[in-house]
């Protein structure tokens, strides 16, 4: 079971959808089987059911605590947790915001200087099955590029996530003052987030 859903699963990264009749159906399979282990256990028998068809990774994935950081003007970032309530890692392809020109994947590296820096994500952000993946200030970040308007405290920013299967999830972010921090955020990076 193991292997074929791992063989099935880097088959539909190149060709999702041929693929996907034959992942769903193993998906339903795999559901059904854990639901039949519970029932003989004698409990959370109400807990299956409503699963069985989830089958996207915008289906598996929850976003929790997500902020973003106001700016009047320039860059800025969007954070929170991402969780992954599958038994597969689920990769995140892309971003869009309508509240900037460009919304990138960063992740923040030494620089080799004794400093860090921070860059595009290479390939995106992985969240690992049945774990989370916590985007924060100094760490990995939706990066807002060139807003036209003011984020400002408050205001709620969509970010829009397209994952590796093709499927989408939207969440809202807050704006947060975060100018207490700043020496935190991206440390050594100068102001480029700001
Ligand atoms: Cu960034």
């Amino acid at each position: 079971m193991a292997m074929s859903s791992t063989r099935m699963s880097s088959f539909s990264s190149t060709s999702h959808s041929e693929a996907r009749p034959a992942r769903t159906r193993a998906r339903r399979l795999r559901v059904g089987a854990l639901c039949a282990t519970v029932a003989l256990t004698g409990s959370l028998v109400a807990a299956c059911g409503s699963d069985a068809e989830s089958t996207s990774d915008a289906d598996a994935v929850s976003v929790s605590d997500q902020w973003v950081k106001a700016a009047r003007s320039g860059m800025t970032a969007a954070f929170g947790t991402l969780t992954n309530s599958s038994d597969h890692d689920i990769r995140v392809v892309s971003a869009h915001s309508d509240a900037a020109q460009t919304t990138e994947m960063h992740e923040v590296v030494d620089n080799g200087g004794g400093g860090t820096t921070m860059r595009r994500k290479d390939g995106g952000f992985v969240i690992p099955a049945d774990g989370s993946l916590t985007l924060t200030p100094g760490g990995e970040h939706f990066m807002l590029m060139a807003i036209p308007t003011p984020i400002t405290t408050g205001r709620s920013v969509a970010v829009t996530m397209r994952f590796a299967d093709g499927s989408t999830r939207r969440f809202d972010a807050l704006a947060r003052d975060f100018d207490g921090n700043q020496e935190n955020y991206a440390p050594g990076h100068d102001g480029g987030h700001r």
